[in-house]
């Protein structure tokens, strides 16, 4: 049944394919409880919401046997950004497009077989009730990277990961026997160290926690976030495994227009980015994100004065906007791209602005605009 239930797998399109027993995940869940004292998990839940029962299937299925985990390819599909035009913002290459329908095809056809054979057998993809990675290395299909990714030979870090638990005693594979040996070339590729040691992640130093995170976006990560709104790619793009993987993929695919995001209403801006995981579907998330990008995008660039105009235009309505936490990021924003007319609108909001964090914003742009001498 294995070899049946694996060449399923790879004719569905996944790159490979692993069992291992249901047993509870050793020091799994003591990393993620020793993870959330630090407070390094940072601000999003999934797996740190219950620890004990992510690191342990057989407490959600008392009847699982076995897992059957799979790795599912997005390279060349998910494509690379291609040049940065000032107003533009990029989409990490998990998110180019819903890399995922293919996965949970793929474990759903799986389920399916198992089921139809008269077993029980349950999906689990990007669940709170399994540390998919921690899986993936006990299955062999990979190994844990010092990026806290894990890859494989073929994909370097180029993929998703999912899972099917079932009833089945099935044999289990052995883990890879491979590591990062001397690499460690993700540390420094992260524009905000989040990496703090090996195989270990700061969640409130990354990029990609921050863009799925409600809120006020950390000053100091502004600058660093350059024009990502979803996601970040840069520990992997730096991973040698991977390297072979980027070659010859589609350009110009995850490119945004961030003029447009911002001038779509709620609904259309929801529709677009459906796939995205957003706390409580909140567009103000995806806004804010733009926001912050376009600044950097046209601040960074040698932006036509057309386009830095426009930029501030769009900007300076959100900046005199009904939402403050949008017309916070916007006071930075406007800051960031400098000149006399970020002067003219600062001030001028200044004169009105009732909400002391959003006052506070304002001030330390236009401090920022004397420092430059725009003031
Ligand atoms: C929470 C979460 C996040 C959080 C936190 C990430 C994190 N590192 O924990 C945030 C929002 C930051 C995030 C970002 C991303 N994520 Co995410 N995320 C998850 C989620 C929901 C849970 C992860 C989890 O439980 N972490 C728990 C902690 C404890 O795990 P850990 O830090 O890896 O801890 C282990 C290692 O430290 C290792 N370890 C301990 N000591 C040492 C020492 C050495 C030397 C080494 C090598 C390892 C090692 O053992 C620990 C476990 O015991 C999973 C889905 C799921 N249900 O599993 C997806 C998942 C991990 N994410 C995924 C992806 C694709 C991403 C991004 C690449 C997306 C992007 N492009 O922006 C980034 C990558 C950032 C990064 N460097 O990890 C994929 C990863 C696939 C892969 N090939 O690894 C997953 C598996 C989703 C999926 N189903 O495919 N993610
Ligand atoms: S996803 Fe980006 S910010 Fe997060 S650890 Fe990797 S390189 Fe750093
Ligand atoms: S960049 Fe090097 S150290 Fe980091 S995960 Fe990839 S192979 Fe491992």
């Amino acid at each position: 049944m294995k070899d049946r239930l694996r060449q399923l797998a790879i004719d569905m399109g996944c790159s490979g394919f692993g069992v291992t027993r249901a047993d509870e995940f050793a020091g799994v869940a003591e990393t993620l409880h020793e993870r959330n004292r630090s407070g390094r998990s940072g601000r999003v839940r999934f797996t740190f919401k219950d620890p004990d029962l992510a690191a342990d299937v057989t407490r959600s299925f008392p009847w699982a046997e076995s897992l059957i985990t799979v790795s599912w390819p997005y390279l060349p599909e998910a494509g690379t950004p291609g040049p940065p035009d000032p107003g533009t913002g990029r989409i990490a290459r998990f998110a180019t497009e819903d890399h995922y329908v293919g996965l949970r095809r793929a474990a759903t056809a799986l389920r399916d077989r198992l089921v139809g054979a008269g077993h029980r057998a349950t999906v689990l993809v990007d669940d709170d009730r399994l540390v998919d990675r921690a899986a993936a290395v006990r299955a062999g299909i990979a190994w844990w990277g010092k990026s806290t990714m894990v890859l494989d030979p073929r994909n370097g870090p180029w993929f998703l990961v999912g899972s099917v638990v079932t009833d089945v005693a099935l044999e289990p594979d052995a883990p890879m026997r491979r590591d990062c040996g001397t690499c460690d070339a993700c540390i420094p590729a992260c524009p905000t160290g989040a990496i703090v040691a090996p195989g270990v992640l700061d969640a409130n130093r990354c990029l990609a926690h921050w863009l799925q995170t409600a809120g006020v976006f950390p000053r100091e990560l502004r600058i660093p976030l350059g024009d990502r709104i979803y996601g970040c790619d840069d520990c992997l793009d730096a991973c040698p495994p991977g390297s072979k993987r980027l070659e010859g993929v589609r350009t110009g695919v995850g490119r945004v227009d961030l003029f447009a995001l911002l001038a779509a209403g709620d609904d259309a801006l929801l529709e677009r980015f459906d796939h995205f995981y957003i706390p409580r579907r909140r567009s103000r998330i995806l806004r804010r994100n733009a926001i912050l990008a376009l600044a950097n995008s046209v601040a960074a660039s040698s932006a036509d004065p057309p386009v830095r105009e426009r930029a501030l235009d769009v900007l300076g309505n959100f900046l005199n906007g009904d939402d403050e936490q949008l017309r916070l990021h916007s006071a930075w924003a406007i800051g960031r791209i400098d000149g006399d007319e970020a002067l003219t609108l600062l001030t001028t909001r200044l004169g009105v602005e009732g909400n002391p964090a959003v006052r506070a914003e304002i001030e330390t742009a236009l401090a920022g605009l004397r420092l430059t001498g725009s003031a």
